[in-house]
């Protein structure tokens, strides 16, 4: 018996040694703000994308190119999830399986032709009632083409939802499509009522703590000086001196009934020079309700949360914004997590929080999806490094 036990005991210091050698860690080079640590939350998941918490601190992501979403356990707290199941699998790759949101007891997950809800009703962790709330007949779709990836939110008895541009930036009257749009729907499916309009591809939309206010982030369009710059080869620096530097990604505050001005009007009411010509440009300037804040050309700033709480001094209310990273740009550019700082409601100043930029050149990682843990710290997906990272607060 005594030798048993030993046995275990040997065992048990070899498994758990074994583990915190292979625990994965921070790539060498990312850079930090000083009084945060980043640690590695999660490393199993290939491509992780978007990501939420339950009321009971599961951890759900989905994973694009296997139709999956996972169930992520923290079990002792200590803020590496030791375990990963598959609460929703066998979804086509093809459907884009991107926003989750929990609400009412429901993760509610988007896909392109669908808004469906998952429950696990008997406690084994995997989901078992699944139904789907909105069809491809219902939801804004159009041709499978551009930026798919279908943002969720759910407020008020409403759920939010929107998909991009179906190319870079086309140019077709306001109604013809019903993309690049925000439309609402009740919780049943009925009621479809559009919200927002001029929207290139705001894969997350977010409600500003203590408002309804609906905001998001709003990838700005590629090679928009190409046509004047008469090169593509984005090699060559002096081949593409505008567009390295514009358009600005955008923070939007969406509201009711506004139009954001893709693709006619960029940034902070500027003509988006593709369409330097369009007859209708200064009506669709009049109309134009422009960003909150603006962020680097080309940093493809893809998802944001809003800050709350007290576990990040003077941080609730704040945005923390994970920015991709693009290819339309000769420098690099992005490739962090940012916080955009607010007073009285509005954006006075962005800091870089995480950098996954080594030496301007060498790429560590590509922010995607970012949620507040319950414990206050902020955890972001990279589905370049297939991590996912927990940033804290250990500043005095
Ligand atoms: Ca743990
Ligand atoms: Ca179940
Ligand atoms: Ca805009």
């Amino acid at each position: 018996m005594k030798t048993r036990a030993l046995l275990i005991y040997l065992a048990t210091l070899l498994v758990v040694g074994l583990s915190q050698s292979y625990a994965a860690e921070v790539p060498d080079g990312v850079w930090v703000r000083d009084g945060y640590e980043l640690t590695v939350a999660e490393d199993t998941i290939k491509k992780p994308r978007f990501m939420a918490f339950d009321k009971n601190g599961t951890l759900y992501v989905s994973v694009i190119n296997e139709g999956k979403i996972l169930a992520c356990q923290d079990n002792d707290g200590d803020g590496r999830y030791e375990s990963v199941m598959p609460f929703i699998e066998g979804k086509d790759p093809k459907s884009k399986l991107q926003g989750v949101q929990f609400h009412n007891g429901w993760l509610y997950f988007a896909q392109l032709n669908a808004i469906s809800r998952a429950k696990d009703t008997n406690g084994d962790g995997k989901a078992d009632k699944v139904e789907e709330v909105l069809g491809a007949n219902d939801l804004p779709t159009g041709k499978p083409t551009g930026h798919r990836w279908r943002a969720l939110m759910i407020h008020k008895g409403r759920i939010y939802t929107h998909v991009g541009d179906q190319t870079n930036a086309t140019d077709e009257p306001i109604n013809a499509s019903e993309r690049k749009k925000i439309w609402s729907f009740a919780l049943d499916g009925s009621d479809k009522k559009l919200f927002a309009s001029g929207i290139r591809n705001s894969e997350k939309l977010v409600i500003r703590p203590g408002t309804d206010e609906i905001w998001g982030v709003d990838h700005d369009v590629d090679m928009m000086a190409w046509g004047l710059e008469g090169k593509r080869d984005k090699k060559a620096a002096e081949g593409q001196p505008i567009t390295d530097h514009n358009p600005p990604a955008e923070l939007n505050h969406y509201q009711e009934g506004k139009f954001y001005g893709h693709p006619w009007i960029v940034g902070k009411m500027m003509p988006n020079l593709m369409f330097i010509d369009h007859p209708e440009l200064i009506k669709y300037a009049r109309m134009t309700t422009i960003p909150e804040w603006t962020m680097p050309a080309h940093c493809s700033a893809n998802s944001l949360i809003f800050y709350k709480g007290i576990k990040i001094p003077k941080g609730h209310g704040d945005a923390f914004v994970a920015q991709k990273g693009g290819w339309n740009s000769t420098q690099k550019v992005g490739y962090c997590l940012s916080r955009i700082l607010f007073e009285d409601g509005h954006p006075y100043g962005e800091q870089k929080m995480v950098s996954f930029l080594k030496d301007g050149k060498e790429i560590l990682g590509r922010p995607a999806d970012c949620v507040q843990a319950p414990d206050g710290s902020i955890l972001f997906s990279d589905d370049m490094g297939n991590k996912v990272y927990r940033l804290k607060y250990v500043g005095k």
